[in-house]
């Protein structure tokens, strides 16, 4: 069983009215994601790795140093598939319910949370991620280098932004915080946040 592509959850020009170009999501999920998932068959085929679940690709590999390449392809391909969920067409607004409470709970206040998060997508030096993680019962952000991820590290994920500079380039150039706080004004999708809080 090869490693897929999921589908887009939503049209290639469907974010543009929200900050982020067709263009952006052509090369950002039609050539750098499909080339992880590619790199990943690649290099899997015809090795045991071949039949696991994704999920364990990366936590096998993470452990292993002279998996590293077969880390670095498996990370980007979960990361990928993971952030395009946490995004949406006219996203945005607040979050509510249970998540709210909890993140008011252990932040402060949502808008602490924001801050918190901004700050961590805005300081990882280089290529990384930012993300809201339920580590044993406690929402903490953290952020992480590269393709390294929650999963890696036994932690469950509940928010990604990709913070790699092919992630908003043509949309924002050198900019990292505007497209930051656009992803929070316009394109957060707090719907997939709740679904995996609830299951955390
Ligand atoms: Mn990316």
């Amino acid at each position: 069983m090869a490693f897929e592509l999921p589908p887009l959850p939503y049209d290639f020009n469907a974010l543009e009215p929200y900050g982020m170009k067709g263009e952006t999501l052509e090369y950002h999920y039609g050539k750098h994601h499909k080339a992880y998932v590619d790199n990943l068959n690649k290099l899997t085929q015809d090795t045991e790795l071949a039949n696991k679940s994704l999920e364990e690709v990366v936590q096998i590999s993470f452990k292993d140093p002279s998996k590293a390449g077969i880390f670095n392809n498996a990370g980007q391909v979960w990361n990928h598939n993971f952030y395009w969920k946490s995004l949406k067409p006219a996203g945005g607004g607040a979050p509510s319910g249970e998540l709210a409470s909890k993140l008011e709970k252990d932040f402060g206040s949502v808008d602490k949370f924001k801050e918190e998060f901004s700050n961590a997508a805005a300081t990882q030096f280089g290529s990384g991620w930012a993300w809201l993680i339920d580590d044993g019962g406690t929402l903490k952000v953290i952020k992480t280098p590269n393709a390294e991820n929650p999963l890696a590290h036994g932690k469950k994920a509940l928010l990604t932004l990709d913070v790699w500079e092919h992630a908003y380039y043509l949309d924002f150039r050198n900019a990292r915080p505007a497209f930051i706080k656009n992803f929070f004004d316009n394109l957060i999708n707090w719907d997939f946040v709740a679904e995996q809080y609830a299951k955390a």
